[in-house]
């Protein structure tokens, strides 16, 4: 059995990225070998794309953005998830295909069958073994990024109607797949990474003795 590939998924200021390295600290710290990742980016030429992505005041269309989020993907799916997964390690990644299924579809309204087809040629089928959603009120997530002092990016500056949408996408996403867990976001940092220990402790029966 392959090591588990684990996604971490949410709206803005989720908590993802910190969550992220406390569970890689965690897993390590049991002896596990664990890669950690992110998209947008992962790959020298993935974080390029991730610039053009994110830029403030780039006009960028709405099929654009889905095509470009889908080359950064699948340059991140061979040149990093795929070799870490073959070597036995866990993956840990900061967004997956998953994003671009609530972004680009549910929020944006995009065809989803244009999505999945992106999306397959993107992946070649590799799908997460569990994906993470922190779930968490829009407003608080955009008050936790503008108390961070990090410029908003170009898919920051949306309007809190599209966070709505957002979050309600991951919501229902995660009551439809069994493959997907949703974590209360709201609480401290410390109960949050509590709760997903939980989760991805119950989760490894599943995965065998993989990563160790
Ligand atoms: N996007 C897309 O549209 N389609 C796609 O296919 C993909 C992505 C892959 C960039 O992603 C944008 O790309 C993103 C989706 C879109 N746009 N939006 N929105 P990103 O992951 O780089 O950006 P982000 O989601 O906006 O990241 P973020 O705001 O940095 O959120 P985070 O990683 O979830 O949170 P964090 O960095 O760990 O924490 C943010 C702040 O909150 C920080 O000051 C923390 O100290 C604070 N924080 C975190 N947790 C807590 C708790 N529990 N309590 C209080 N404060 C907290």
């Amino acid at each position: 059995m392959t090591a588990p590939f684990i996604v971490f998924e949410g709206p803005e200021g989720a908590g993802k990225s910190g969550q992220v390295a406390r569970l890689a600290e965690r897993l390590r710290s049991d002896g596990r070998s664990v890669v950690v990742t992110r998209e947008p980016g992962g790959t020298p030429i993935g974080e390029r794309i991730r610039d053009h992505l994110l830029r403030p005041g780039l006009e960028v269309p709405p099929v654009t953005e889905l095509l470009l989020f889908g080359a950064q993907r699948s340059a991140h799916v061979e040149l990093v998830v795929r070799p870490a997964l073959a070597r036995g390690d866990i993956v840990l990644s900061d967004r997956y295909a998953l994003s671009t299924l609530i972004y680009q579809g549910v929020a944006r309204g995009l065809d989803v069958e244009m999505i999945r087809s992106t999306t397959a040629i993107a992946t070649g089928g590799l799908e997460p073994d569990l994906y993470l959603i922190l779930d968490v009120d829009p407003e608080v997530g955009r008050s936790r990024q503008v108390s961070s002092g990090a410029a908003p990016d170009r898919i920051e500056r949306e309007d809190l109607a599209f966070m709505e949408r957002v979050r309600a996408g991951y919501r229902d996403y995660a009551a439809a797949n069994a493959h997907a867990e949703l974590v209360d976001a709201s609480a401290t940092p410390d109960t949050v990474a509590a709760a997903i220990l939980t989760v991805v402790t119950a989760r490894i029966p599943e995965w065998g003795s993989s990563g160790q």
